[in-house]
């Protein structure tokens, strides 16, 4: 390996060794700690098959729990990989490509399976593992999309705190088996994919290192539509070579003569800003799924005579109405829409792409796609629906409130489980109306991530607590008011459109003043080196910039995503039942841990419980018997 280390050295393909050079290069010495992964794993299986994955232990069980329940792959041909539209942005760069998918007469689609949908419908906890395996098919077979929305918004937190993966990990290998078909990324601008702001070099540095990874569109909004928070992560973006896709956050209701704050001018004049600075697609992001058919019309074709760039619509199907909004919207001349796969679709997710690609069949503006290629896959994913049932959180496709509170469809789902966890479900029309209620104490402002967490836990705690708009503007009181909701009020969000009323400012923030300024050039500089070096300590060697960023966004999810790692190795290789649930007397399963090395392990018994409070689990690891030992918990 020291051979090899030296012949792979910089210095020594640039032609530069001299006699110094070994002296000079102490990594040449560094090897990696011997890393024991099959132990590893069966420490991770012995504790997740005597004491459970605490991620599902009280949660209703998968529909399929076993391994070898894995769907089948479709068949695709094993011939080259299409081109598709990656290899366009690659030659043209972001600008002429743009202005490329501005004159064509199709529309095209994104799938957004990936993030949004499994955000929205099953809690973010789409595995790693379960994305990989139908990877290649969407290469082979679907090289039509214009993209695919596989990472960013809540995918990169819950990624390391629930799912024990490496966010970095999935873009890097997803990257390498989808070489044709652009990707895509939500960015919450300058709160990156965090919940309050960051400084300014972490959200540069992040947008950089993404780009990097293989982010070739980044969807970038500002939770309050909040130009200067825009601006700075546009303009990151924009020193790459990645398709910087600006974002209008859509609320109210432009048809509806009683809404008077968010009209078609200011959706224009946001969308000319936007223009103006540098974006290369405009996005309309509908996270509650407001947009209705007739209003789409009018945004669209009225966007469409005032911008030059193309326009993508997203929206969620909350309502149980949205694909009438997607087709009004196509016949209005958007340029790309957003839809996911059938069994990954609808209610708080996005309308059915499968129906979609076939109502368009016949249509001048067809997608180009074929029905048989999204159903194959579409199919895949009915089946992989089926691990995540302990995710799969029912909720009710919303009720004619939705324009009155406009939840979004990611937080809605949420918002209802944390409704039920506070013995609160029987008054889920309550907190409906509270959310409703807060959004005007507010002062009507734009609600997505992170505003809307905000408001969402105010709604629940003057829910739970029982109070009025006026117990809150009432400066006597003292309330434990969420630390979300400060955020918000002082500004450390960005400013909403016409301002906070100044009598919630004054209650909220007491003697506090806000923020006028953005919060990101306030703060202090993120600091690389102490991230580095706590990180060096705790993993025992030098970490990757994708570690550290990962570190100075989450730290304590990452510090604990690190340590899992050391103990049980790369868990992310397990298939998604095995790593909720372990494995049955008697199952076994390969695992690949590199290419062309594979571990078949079978469980073969588990002990009694000794006098210590310990089981031994007994294996077959590549047919030579082994045996752990663990504490059982209960
Ligand atoms: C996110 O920020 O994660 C969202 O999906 C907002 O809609
Ligand atoms: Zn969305």
């Amino acid at each position: 390996p020291f051979l090899l280390k030296v012949l792979a050295h910089d210095t020594f393909i640039q032609g530069e060794c001299k006699t110094r050079f070994i002296d000079q290069t102490p990594e040449l010495f560094d090897f990696p700690p011997k890393r024991n992964r099959a132990t590893k794993l069966l420490n991770y299986l012995s504790e997740t098959i005597v004491n459970g994955n605490p991620t599902v232990v009280d949660k209703p069980k998968s529909k399929r729990l076993h391994a070898v329940e894995m769907p089948q792959l479709p068949q695709a041909s094993l011939a080259e990989i299409p081109d598709g539209l990656r290899q366009r942005l690659l030659a043209q760069g972001p600008q002429a490509f743009s202005q490329w998918v501005l004159s064509q007469p199709q529309v095209f689609i994104t799938d957004t399976t990936l993030r949004d949908a499994h955000q929205s419908l099953l809690a973010t906890r789409l595995r790693s593992h379960d994305m990989l395996a139908i990877a290649d098919t969407y290469a082979r077979l679907t090289p039509e999309f214009f993209s695919l929305e596989m990472w960013g918004g809540a995918t990169f937190d819950t990624a390391m705190r629930f799912l024990k993966e490496c966010p970095w990990q999935r873009l890097t290998d997803m990257r390498a088996k989808v070489p044709n078909v652009l990707f895509q990324m939500l960015l919450r601008s300058s709160s990156a994919v965090g919940y309050a702001n960051y400084p300014d070099n972490l959200v540069d540095a992040f947008i950089q290192e993404s780009a990097d990874a293989g982010i070739d569109v980044f969807r970038v909004f500002d939770a309050l539509n909040w130009l200067p928070n825009l601006q700075m992560a546009m303009e990151s973006v924009q020193k790459t070579n990645a398709i910087c896709e600006a974002t209008i956050c859509y609320s109210g209701d432009i048809i509806d003569p009683k809404r008077t704050k968010y009209t078609l001018q200011y959706y224009v004049d946001l969308a000319k800003s936007l223009e103006s600075m540098g974006a290369h697609i405009l996005a309309i992001k509908d996270m509650a799924g407001l947009l209705k058919p007739d209003a789409a019309t009018l945004l669209i074709k009225t966007l469409k005579q005032e911008i030059g760039i193309p326009i993508h619509l997203h929206t969620h199907d909350t309502n149980g109405m949205q694909g009438a909004t997607l087709l009004s919207a196509i016949n209005a001349d958007v340029d790309i829409v957003d839809a996911a796969m059938a069994p990954m679709s609808g209610n708080t997710s996005q309308p059915n792409l499968n129906s979609l690609v076939e109502l368009l069949r016949l249509h001048p503006r067809g997608s180009g796609l074929r029905g048989e290629a999204v159903d194959k896959i579409a199919d895949y994913w009915r089946c992989v629906r089926d691990f995540y049932t302990p995710f799969d959180s029912q909720s009710y496709p919303a009720t004619t409130d939705l324009y009155e509170h406009e939840m979004p469809g990611g937080q809605y789902t949420n918002l209802y489980q944390q409704a039920i966890s506070l013995g609160l479900a029987d008054r889920w029309q309550a907190v409906c109306q509270m959310y409703a209620r807060v959004n005007q104490l507010f002062g009507d402002i734009v609600k997505v991530t992170p505003s809307s967490k905000a408001v969402g836990d105010m709604a629940l705690f003057m829910v739970a607590n029982e109070l009025t708009e006026a117990d809150i503007i009432d400066a006597s009181q003292q309330l434990a008011i969420p630390a979300s909701v400060k955020d918000l009020i002082s500004g450390k969000m960005g400013q909403p459109y016409q301002g906070f009323p100044e009598a919630v400012q004054r209650a909220i923030l007491k003697n506090e003043k806000p923020l006028e300024k953005r919060a990101g050039a306030l703060l202090a500089p993120a600091d690389f080196a102490k991230s580095k070096a706590l990180l060096n300590a705790l993993i025992g060697e030098a970490p990757s910039t994708k570690a550290i960023l990962s570190h100075l966004m989450y730290p304590q999810v990452s510090e604990d995503f690190y340590t899992h790692q050391k103990h049980y190795g790369d868990t992310s290789l397990l298939p998604t039942p095995v790593f909720f649930y372990g494995l049955a007397i008697g199952e076994e399963i390969a695992v690949d841990i590199e290419q062309g090395k594979t571990l078949i392990i079978k469980l073969i018994a588990v002990g009694e419980v000794n006098d210590k409070g310990q089981r031994k689990v007994f294996y077959e690891l590549n047919g030579q018997a082994r045996e752990i030992i663990v504490s059982d918990a209960a």
